[in-house]
């Protein structure tokens, strides 16, 4: 392993997000979102779990801000709820949800912590759904950018660290195609439509951005997995090279280039799934350009050539879900089984939820991500989903977490030392929170929460093993990986 200093100004964090962890879903004049409804629909969730009151952060937040303090953070990234500054949406602003936010800013720069906020992790606003059919109508680019511009006006001279859009890919394909996260609708061209539309909304709240808050920082944080071929076949390299177009660069190259992939587009058409692109959309998608890439990195994906040279048709069943790959099943006639099939990887090891666990992936996501786009990264989620265990001394070790953080922190090293420029590296979690779909069994913190699926008990907090570890890692800036 090569070795290279980390940068002394490394943002050593951890990230969230608000549904996941605030509770106090009805507190202080917060309007409804997706989220909150969507879960009241039984069987959504495991145990039917809400983050009605998650980890009640809302409430404990200075306690959490001290735990950050304790372990060294040099930033934290949550995401803001939109429906806690504008409970409609839209109209008039809800001054408890501003005064919420800028006490927790304040209480993180007090402590010495970058704070790094995301505009939208996921939960819009009800109102806006039922009144416009959400990310669907165009009616939501102007309305996400007056949201946005309450926020830099706000927080602008106290927050450098912006992410627009969390995993984009994630929500566009779970809540509109698989309809396994809100809007819970299955219906390919939908999807690609209301994509479109917030690509659209992600460029115009740069725009915005860089007049409002030019000396800050601003980029989506994209669910990145890098694909591999199954074998050296030229077909199956071809496989990946398409996947890794149609996953990965049908988001990144309309973020940092302001186009789509021309190969996906003319597929699009081919199968009756594209949408309108103006003269005025392309313009605006090539006038805004983000500071960094944010990169989710969980795990990537390998594949082998399409099951049989299919002429596209219209697009029709989709069974199986992965929200990382757009993966396909090998019989069914959607888009991917044009170009690929996934195949699981003997190599890698799996979590419990049957992620691969792929370091050495990592490196490789960085590193293509920087030399396709010369941007700087920031890491903006990375962390190991799995069911830890309070031992009756009220102990929680979890080296399983230390050995994935420790050798992912190795290959993001490794890129660095081949150029690549990482701000920080935010892990997901800081304290334990709701896994969307998977309730509070899911856990990827390195501070225990004392709650289950059926009883929030006390909602304790209790630094785990890795909460100590990580704290020796940001004091020695990475010396002791
Ligand atoms: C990302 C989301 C996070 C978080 C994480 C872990 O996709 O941005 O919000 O949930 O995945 O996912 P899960 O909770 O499903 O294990």
């Amino acid at each position: 392993m090569m070795t290279q200093q980390f940068p002394e100004d490394f943002l050593w964090g951890a990230a969230s997000a608000a549904y996941q962890i605030e509770g106090a879903a009805t507190t202080d004049g917060k309007g409804p979102s997706i989220w909150d409804t969507f879960v009241q629909q039984p069987g959504k969730t495991k145990n039917g779990t809400t983050g009605e009151l998650a980890v009640d952060h809302y409430h404990r937040f200075h306690e959490d801000v001290a735990l950050m303090a304790q372990a060294g953070l040099k930033a934290y990234r949550f995401s803001i709820a939109w429906s806690r500054i504008l409970p409609d949406g839209e109209g008039v602003v809800n001054q408890a949800g501003i005064q919420f936010y800028s006490d927790l800013i304040d209480d993180l720069l007090q402590h010495g912590i970058q704070p790094v906020v995301t505009l939208y992790h996921w939960d819009l606003p009800q109102a806006l759904q039922d009144r416009y059919n959400g990310w669907e109508s165009r009616a939501l680019i102007p309305l996400f950018e007056r949201y946005c511009h309450i926020l830099f006006e706000a927080f602008g001279d106290r927050v450098t660290y912006w992410v627009t859009f969390n995993e984009q890919n994630v929500f566009t394909s779970l809540g509109y195609r698989w309809a396994s996260h809100p809007p819970n609708v299955s219906n390919v061209k939908r999807m690609y439509a209301a994509n479109h539309v917030i690509n659209l909304a992600n460029a115009t709240a740069i725009n915005l951005f860089h007049k409002l808050v030019p000396n800050g920082s601003i980029g989506p944080s994209f669910g990145y997995g890098y694909v591999a071929p199954e074998s050296a076949h030229p077909l199956d390299i071809l496989a990946a090279h398409d996947a890794n177009q149609l996953n990965n660069d049908w988001w990144l190259d309309v973020y940092c280039r302001g186009q789509y992939p021309q190969k996906i587009l003319t597929l699009l058409q081919q199968l009756n799934l594209a949408f309108d692109i103006t003269d005025a959309d392309q313009a605006l998608l090539k006038s805004a350009k983000p500071d960094f890439i944010g990169i989710n990195y969980y795990h990537g994906g390998t594949v082998k050539r399409p099951a049989v040279n299919q002429q596209p048709t219209a697009d029709k069943s989709f069974t199986k879900i992965d929200p990382y790959l757009m993966a396909a099943d090998t019989q069914d006639d959607s888009l991917e089984s044009h170009l690929f099939q996934s195949v699981s990887n003997p190599y890698l090891e799996k979590t419990e939820w049957g992620w691969e666990i792929d370091p050495i992936g990592f490196q490789i996501a960085l590193r293509t991500v920087y030399e396709r786009y010369q941007l700087p990264i920031f890491v903006t989620e990375n962390g190991l989903g799995a069911f830890d265990t309070l031992t009756a001394d009220r102990q929680i070790n979890d080296d399983y977490r230390i050995n994935y953080l420790n050798d992912h922190l190795l290959q993001l090293q490794a890129a660095i030392a081949a150029g690549v420029p990482v701000i920080g590296y935010c892990a997901w979690s800081f304290t334990d929170l709701l896994s969307w779909l998977n309730g509070y069994s899911k856990r990827y913190g390195f501070v225990y929460i004392d709650r289950d699926d059926h009883d929030a008990k006390q909602l304790t907090r209790i630094p785990k093993k890795s909460f100590y570890w990580y704290q020796n890692v940001i004091q020695n800036n990475g010396e002791s990986l």
